[in-house]
């Protein structure tokens, strides 16, 4: 597949995150009420994917498997977006936890290819749990979004490809995430280079700006041919002292920049053939 050749944009929203607390920010989705009104809304605003961390009833994050499996049915139910689920958690959560975040069978996993410095915490992903949330990945179906921190990441990456061939489903889709305090910058130059330095078989890359340098990523990403992640979980301020209100507007902001760039949303139906995920049915 020609990486260069989107006409379409695939919009990935990232609503809550492990990071932001219900009592700082009040209108993070935290419930699984607030995360499938989110999804609706965002669907009908032009996102094909959701990536999706849980709270519990406190609002702290949480890997619970009964709720995570209950969030991923009650989404499916309401929406046709890819229900994505993190495998990364909050930098407190255990790995062999992290592990179990397949038993929820979504239709993705994120897959982050290397450690690395998170603020003042580590947000740990050593080769060897990397390896096993691949096995576990392909014996279990569920197809694999690559998370790219650092151009470490990136040459990792083509390692676990070499050694262990591909994911579930054949395509290889990656998110270049920029601006982490201890992760690469979010510049246009640090994108360009994590993307020139993609291995081979990556079909498709997305790119995330965190804080301040969302927009310059955003526009990035759509000029080299990228898809788009935007969210509550990479930035709360959609202008200058003007916070988030709704994950929607910044998925509609995305929406209509790449409209504008002549590279519209895609449809979930497109989306799902661009990773090769087909509809799992709700149980
Ligand atoms: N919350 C971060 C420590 C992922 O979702 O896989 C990790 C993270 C990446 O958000
Ligand atoms: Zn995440």
């Amino acid at each position: 597949m020609n990486r260069s050749a989107a006409t379409t944009t695939l919009i990935t929203v990232a609503p809550t995150g492990a990071e932001t607390s219900k009592a700082d920010v009040p209108q993070l989705p935290t419930s699984i009420e607030e995360l499938v009104e989110t999804a609706v809304r965002c669907e009908q605003a032009g996102a094909s994917l959701i990536h999706l961390h849980i709270r519990d009833s406190d609002h702290r994050p949480t890997l619970d498997a009964g709720l995570l499996r209950a969030c991923v049915e009650a989404i499916r139910g309401a929406s046709d977006l890819i229900v994505q689920l993190s495998t990364g958690g909050s930098v407190h959560d255990p790995l062999e936890q992290r592990l179990t975040v397949l038993d929820a069978e979504p239709d993705s996993c994120s897959l982050t290819c290397g450690t690395t410095n998170f603020g003042d915490d580590v947000f740990l992903n050593p080769w060897p749990f990397m390896v096993e949330l691949y096995r576990q990945s392909i014996a279990r179906e569920v197809v694999p979004e690559f998370e790219l921190f650092d151009l470490g990441h990136v040459h990792a990456l083509r390692r676990l490809l070499d050694e262990e061939g591909l994911p579930h489903g054949g395509r290889v889709h990656v998110d270049i995430v920029t601006g982490v305090p201890g992760g690469m910058p979010g510049t246009p130059a640090a994108l360009l280079a994590a993307v020139a330095l993609l291995p081979p078989q990556v079909t498709s890359w997305s790119a995330t700006g965190i804080g301040r340098t969302h927009l310059p990523i955003l526009a990035t990403a759509l000029g080299a041919g990228g898809h788009l992640r935007v969210g509550m979980e990479d930035n709360l301020v959609f202008a200058r002292g003007r916070p988030v209100q709704h994950n929607e507007e910044l998925v509609a902001r995305a929406a209509e920049i790449a409209t504008v760039m002549q590279r519209p949303p895609m449809s979930t139906t497109e989306a799902r053939g661009l990773l090769n995920i087909s509809r799992r049915p709700v149980s």
